[in-house]
This record gives structure tokens, sequence and C-alpha cells, in this order.
């Protein structure tokens, strides 16, 4: 029988609205990587249809670290939109993940090389993801957590750094309240966080889009994700590219 796309993505749809954990889809359908691509699709354009504006793309398990935390070996992509979530009760269980982000001044689409990919670049900024599965037990296959956006939750930016500014092995530290919980390097991201931007320009090219001019990309996480909670201030300070941090409340 064929993948019921528009139900499934009104399952994990649902899911999200209510904060609330389902089982992995693929426990009670089988679907292919393409078809999990699909759902995302029509997930997202349910968010759109209420108002949300697509702002850019996200990049997933692009380091070590974030394979081997999710036991998935397989690059993903989510989209971005600017619905993000604020409270904690509108989560299910978020983690929070240090990371790069890129703003684009020039359209990517298709293989590139990541110097061609970099000229695209405007600015680069330190930034955190917000992740938060849907899943029950934040669990999942590759096919479950791309037919969830990538657990795409929300995301929060730096300062913006010139596109020329050397991105190889910067350090990064990534606090709770002022005490470091992730310490990691830009190289973690494919070696250079500019592969990452040219698997997003490969990838997205595959599902039919193209990284657009003022979109953001998010590189992928440099180290594991640590969950969040009430209370903590979150800091991920990037060595030459400067801070960005939020707090946590109910
Ligand atoms: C999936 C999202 C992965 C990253 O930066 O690697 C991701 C997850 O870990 O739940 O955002
Ligand atoms: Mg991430």
């Amino acid at each position: 029988m064929a993948t019921d796309i528009k139900k499934l993505a009104e399952i994990v749809d649902t899911a999200a609205i209510e904060a609330t954990a389902i089982p992995q889809l693929s426990q009670s359908h089988s679907f292919t990587l393409d078809e999990a691509y699909d759902i995302q699709a029509e997930m997202i354009n349910r968010r759109l249809v209420r108002g949300e504006v697509r702002v850019g793309m996200k990049m997933g398990f692009t380091s070590r670290a974030k394979m081997i935390q999710m036991g998935v070996d397989d690059m993903i992509w989510g989209r971005l939109t600017d619905g993000g979530v604020i409270s904690l009760r509108d989560y299910v269980h978020p983690r929070v993940e240090p990371e790069v982000a890129f703003l684009l001044k020039k359209p990517l689409t298709g293989p590139t090389t990541p110097m061609q990919a970099m000229a695209a670049v405007e600015a680069i900024a330190p930034a955190l993801e917000i992740i938060d599965s849907r899943y029950e037990a934040f669990k999942f296959n590759v096919q479950d957590v791309v037919a969830d956006n990538a657990s795409s939750t929300g995301f929060v930016i730096g300062p913006w750094c010139p596109p020329d500014t050397d991105l190889d092995n910067l350090g990064g530290i990534m606090e709770f309240n002022g005490r470091p919980v992730q310490i990691g390097s830009t190289a973690a991201i494919l070696g250079h966080p500019g592969r990452s931007l040219a698997a997003a320009s490969r990838m997205t090219a595959e599902e039919g889009e193209t990284l657009e001019v003022g979109w953001i990309v998010m590189a992928g996480g440099v180290t594991e994700a640590s969950p969040l909670s009430a209370g903590i201030s979150v800091r991920n300070s990037v060595e030459g590219l400067g801070s960005v941090g939020f707090k946590v409340v109910e």
C-alpha cells in the first residue's frame, strides 16, 4: 500500500503542537528515506499554511559526536521556519547543541565545492540549536528523524561576522550557568563547516530545493546535545566569532 504521506505528516505535526511524545512512525509504517523527506515537506507545508515563514535549513549529523550520540550515521537535513517554540511547556524533551550558522548572499543549488559554497556566504555566526524529538525517549531511525524535520525546534543566532572569518579549527565552549558542558572545535563539522554548506546545497537539490538568498543554514552540532531544563542559562562561545546565549524559564 502506498505510504500515506499526508496522514504521517499530520501525526508528527500534531505531536509537535501538543508537545506529546509519539511512537516512532517506522514502528507502524514502512517508508523510504525519500518518502520521509516528503512527509517532512508536507508537515512544513501545514506550518506555512498556519502563517509561518520559511527562513532556511539545517544540517544534521555532520559531526561524529552527534552521529554517535544518536546512533544515526547518515547526514540529514531539515527545514527552518520562523515559528520556534518559546515556553518549556511546549517541548517534549528539549536539548541544546552548539553550532555555527551561515547567512547566504547568493543562492546555492546542487553539487558544489566547499570553496564555491563559502563564496555564497554573507556572514557567519556562533549559534545554538534547540532540538526536540517528537518520538518517545528521543529514539529514532534515519527515516523517523527526517520525517520529524530533523528534530528542529528553534535556533538562536549570535553576532554576524564577516564571511572571510577563518573557520578552521575554532575552539568552542557551551556553558550552562557558567559551567562548561560541551567543548569542541569547528573542525568537528566534517573537518570544516564549509563542507556542511556544500552538502546542504547538494542534499536539498536532491529534493528539488535551492538554498535562497537571505536564508540561514545551520551547519550541525559540533558536540553532543545536552538536555535543557528551567533555570539554565546557556551560552556558546566560539573563538574568533563571539558568543550567543539564552535563558530557559518555566
Ligand atoms: C537530530 C538532529 C541532528 C545536528 O546538529 O546534528 C542535528 C537529533 O539529534 O535529534 O540537529
Ligand atoms: Mg543541530
